[in-house]
């Protein structure tokens, strides 16, 4: 296992922030997960950093409603990174004014635009594709934030279908004006740990300023994507 798949291991708790106000003012890397309710972002951070409950992951859709930082490094030392798990956006049953909340705070976390965002994780259910939702979220962001799709919950479906949808996907982000080296795209299950070890080096190679090895390097033996590429960083 590589360095930069190790690094997603040091993550602990760091701060839970309700008000832009309360952002962390040190200038650290910052990696940020963001997908519609129920789309297993907490489940994410949580198999990739190898935690149980590290981020809370719930059957009930807007379990997540402020942003948490976890803190990445040497925990003698001061956190050389951080990952942000964000709330999720677009769950039917979430009433208005939490919608309104979340424009607030998740939108307008994405779209301040600190400098430190090196990434966005831009988690897509399998079974759903994306929404129109997902779009305006990829238009908060400065357009050269480069982008990991993670097709979660990939189990449930055969092989064929995960590709098929895989390709879907792929085409709909060329459509939105996605450049293809922008986002790289990879079939994840938290349950199988399908995707992982190729997730967690991308988002380790982000945070530590690396370029990341390509997908074939970093797969974790469930297939190499052709169309993946080692995006550069997008970093000052
Ligand atoms: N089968 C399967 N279920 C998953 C997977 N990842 C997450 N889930 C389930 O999907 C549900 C939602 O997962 P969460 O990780 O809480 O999703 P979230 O995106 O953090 O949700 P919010 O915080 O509400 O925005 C839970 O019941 C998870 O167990 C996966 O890879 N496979
Ligand atoms: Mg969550």
């Amino acid at each position: 296992m590589s360095n930069l798949q190790k690094l997603l291991h040091t993550a602990r708790f760091h701060t839970t922030v309700a008000r832009l106000a309360q952002l962390p003012r040190d200038p650290l890397p910052e990696v940020a997960f963001v997908g519609r309710s129920n789309a297993g972002k907490s489940s994410a951070i949580n198999v990739l950093c190898q935690r149980k409950r590290l981020a809370f992951a719930s059957k009930s859709p807007g379990r997540t409603q402020a942003l948490n930082y976890y803190a990445l490094g040497n925990p003698d030392e001061a956190p050389v990174g951080y990952l942000v798990d964000t709330p999720g956006y677009g769950f039917a049953a979430v009433p208005g004014e939490v919608k309104a909340e979340w424009d607030q705070l998740g939108g307008s976390y994405l779209r301040h635009d600190s400098g430190n965002l090196r990434g966005v994780v831009l988690l897509i259910d399998i079974r759903r594709m994306i929404t129109e939702r997902d779009r305006v979220l990829i238009e908060y962001l400065p357009p050269t934030t480069p982008l990991l799709v993670l097709i979660t919950k990939a189990d449930k479906l055969g092989r064929a279908e995960q590709w098929a949808n895989r390709e879907t996907i792929r085409r709909e982000l060329a459509d939105f004006g996605i450049a293809p080296e922008r986002a790289r795209l990879v079939l994840f299950s938290a349950l199988k740990r399908t995707g992982v070890a190729e997730a967690a080096t991308q988002i380790g190679a982000w945070i530590l300023g690396e370029a990341a090895p390509d997908a074939g390097a970093a797969a974790s033996g469930e297939g190499h994507s052709p169309t993946a590429t080692s995006n550069g960083q997008s970093g000052p």
